[in-house]
């Protein structure tokens, strides 16, 4: 296992679920974080609480993934301890509606691909050029189960998560020669925000997903990107998919009620 004590880990969607449980295992291990999301009073908790249990060094950006520009001027106006990202986590996403395709939402696909697709190819636009001049670098993609298995409703999410999957294929294809590595973690349920915000709030249909069975959490999830991140220099693991025991496939789940 590499130490990864005072690295720069970049965190997108860190206000809560898997974004959060990664920023506090890598802040167990000594690593400085820069924490990404809308909510910034989220992320000032986190880093409150982080700050205090772990003395982590903590920057915080209030972002909109979607907006290149944020991003841009996000990224280019680090501070200069600050600009050295060694690890990039792309976890930021979500999935709005479980409409039938040719029922759809406009806007709810527009918030997906721009998310879960463009806002990831924008951080990784601007952070990786850097990684490669240092000749030091992981990208951590969060994909889904999603993005190999489609299920009714899923449509547009499940290729948003198809596409995280391909990008992260193609940046590995693309650094090869360089000793980044890029991995891409695709998880099955995991009991966050997610389905709430699937739902817009409907928090009796949110739970609904989860119940009789016993889903992942974020920090079951955070546990393997670190062991992904944490690999001597030369390993890379490209991909894992990690389900609850009670999940088979995105449909078939064993639920006890
Ligand atoms: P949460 O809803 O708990 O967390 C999502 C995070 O993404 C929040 O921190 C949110 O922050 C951030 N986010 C959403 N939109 C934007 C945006 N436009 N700009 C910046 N940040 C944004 O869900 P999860 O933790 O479950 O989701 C994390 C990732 O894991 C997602 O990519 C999701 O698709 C994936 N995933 C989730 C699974 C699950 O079952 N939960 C399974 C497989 C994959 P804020 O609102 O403050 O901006
Ligand atoms: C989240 C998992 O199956 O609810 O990516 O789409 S699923």
């Amino acid at each position: 296992m590499i130490s990864i004590k005072d690295e720069i880990v970049l965190i997108t969607g860190a206000s809560s679920g898997i974004g959060a449980s990664c920023a506090k295992v890598f802040a167990q291990a000594g690593a400085k974080l820069i924490l990404a999301a809308r909510r910034k009073e989220k992320l000032q908790e986190i880093a409150d609480l982080l700050g205090k249990e772990f003395a982590t060094q903590v920057y915080l950006i209030e972002l909109d993934v979607r907006d290149r520009q944020a991003v841009e001027i996000a990224l280019n106006s680090l501070p200069e301890p600050w600009q050295n990202i060694d690890i990039l986590i792309n976890n930021a996403g979500l999935s709005r509606g479980l409409s039938k395709l040719h029922e759809g939402d406009f806007q709810d696909w527009e918030e997906m691909i721009d998310t879960n697709v463009k806002g990831l190819l924008y951080l990784t636009r601007y952070v990786v050029p850097g990684m490669v001049s240092r000749g030091k670098g992981h990208v951590v993609n969060i994909g889904s189960i999603a993005g190999r298995q489609t299920y009714p409703g899923g449509n547009v999410y499940c290729g948003s998560k198809a596409a995280v999957r391909a990008i992260s294929e193609g940046l590995k294809q693309d650094l090869l020669g360089t000793p980044i590595r890029v991995s891409c973690i695709d998880p099955g349920l995991v009991e966050t925000e997610f389905s709430q915000v699937r739902f817009h709030g409907d928090t009796e249909r949110a739970e609904k997903v989860y119940q009789g069975l016993t889903p992942l959490t974020g920090d079951d999830v955070a546990d393997v990107v670190f062991f992904c991140v944490t690999r001597p220099n030369h390993v890379n693991i490209s991909e894992i998919l990690l389900v609850p025991v009670d999940q088979a496939t995105t449909t078939l789940v064993h639920r006890r009620n």
